[in-house]
């Protein structure tokens, strides 16, 4: 069975693939050849507008990045299973998936720029602005789920967070709420095993998150994050039971944060090599590959093929980046409140000064 108990069976956890891309053939869920593929080229769409990112920030084309590189079949697994009407709720780490669900990219490389137009989405883009204050976005999602079960809509809202919102407030009471009111929520937790250089250890006495949701009496499973297969599989059952009405569920993705916390980080000083090594070896895109290679779905010239679509659609949302017109200063102050206070008012005539004068 590919579902393990673990930590005295209180726990279950799902693996699919192993770390060298082997499994059993009666575990490899029944996808269409398209679909195994479509897996494959969001993890690959994920990576490389990742590097892209880390590129334009040392360049000072954008101010700051969070990478998600590690983290790639986390969400990539997920999307597979959520539709457009859904409501996706990010943090900072969530450009995968929010690229995904149909938040363009050239917005998304915006708001790294500090840029407020950055979350004006289209129009049936369900994406919440992303929470920078850690856990704050699970409350959020907490309410939308708790909407939709009122108003008897199929809709399902999805919370992400890290492994470090766990040990914060906003956590359980979104947690607490969304149970008792059986919230259509599903709480993507992705435990990438640090909230900066503290390590999971260092933060709870808990062996996972994912028995965490159980004092709130809501289903919870742990998967290996780095494997696409068992996210796609763990996800699809959490969202087939929130949809029928059964309550929220708690997934965690047991995965690790290959890069910097952020691009003013310097993760050396806090991991060794062996441990860096050691994930690297279990790096969810090339794990996968050996799968899509084993069973004939891909192969090396297919992938370049790819790898150059990507490259040309990144340039062309680099572009259309670059080339949005300057924002106003006052929207530094604009989308923070519906009226806003008399002292950011008076910061408002300010900022429109300053502007007048600089032309
Ligand atoms: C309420 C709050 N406290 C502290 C911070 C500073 N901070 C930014 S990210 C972060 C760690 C978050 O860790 P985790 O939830 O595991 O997410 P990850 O960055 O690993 O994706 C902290 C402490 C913050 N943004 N908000």
């Amino acid at each position: 069975m590919a579902i393990k108990k673990i930590f005295d069976g209180y726990v279950e956890r799902l693996e699919i693939l192993d770390k060298d891309g082997n499994y059993k053939k009666d575990e490899i869920p029944q996808l269409s050849n398209e679909d195994f593929l479509k897996l494959f080229e969001l993890m690959l769409k994920m990576r490389l507008l990742d590097q892209k990112a880390l590129n334009l920030q040392r360049q000072g084309r954008i101010n700051t990045y969070g990478s998600l590189k590690g983290q790639e079949a986390s969400q990539a697994g997920l999307a597979l299973n959520l539709k457009k009407s859904d409501f996706i709720v990010p943090s900072f780490r969530e450009h995968g998936i929010m690229m995904a669900m149909g938040v363009p990219l050239h917005l998304i490389y915006a708001l790294w720029k500090g840029d407020e137009r950055g979350n004006f989405h289209p129009e049936g883009v369900n994406c919440l602005p992303p929470a920078i204050p850690v856990g704050s976005q699970l409350l959020h999602a907490t309410g939308l789920g708790m909407a939709f079960k009122w108003k008897n809509r199929d809709e399902i809202a999805v919370g992400f967070s890290g492994d470090g919102s766990s040990s914060q407030g906003d956590f359980h009471e979104a947690l607490n709420f969304a149970s008792v009111f059986g919230a259509r929520t599903l709480f993507f937790i992705q435990n990438n095993q640090y909230a900066i250089s503290v390590p999971f250890s260092k933060q709870t006495k808990a062996r996972s998150v994912a028995q965490k949701s159980l004092a709130y009496e809501m289903k919870s499973i742990q998967v290996d994050g780095n494997d696409v297969l068992a996210v796609y599989q763990a996800s699809k059952d959490a969202v087939d039971y929130i949809r029928k009405g059964e309550g929220p569920f708690l997934i965690e993705c047991l995965t690790y944060r290959m890069e910097n916390h952020t691009t003013s980080d310097d993760h050396t000083k806090y991991r060794n090599k062996e441990e860096i090594e050691f994930w690297a070896q279990r790096d969810p895109i090339d794990r996968y590959r050996k799968f899509l290679h084993s069973n004939k779905l891909i192969d090396e010239e297919k992938e370049k093929q790819l790898v150059k679509e990507i490259g040309k659609w990144i340039e062309e949302e680099v572009e259309k980046f670059e080339s949005m017109p300057k924002p106003k200063a006052t929207d530094a102050v604009d989308y923070v409140y519906d009226e806003l206070p008399w002292y950011l008012k008076e910061e408002r005539v300010f900022l429109e000064e300053k502007e007048r004068e600089n032309g």
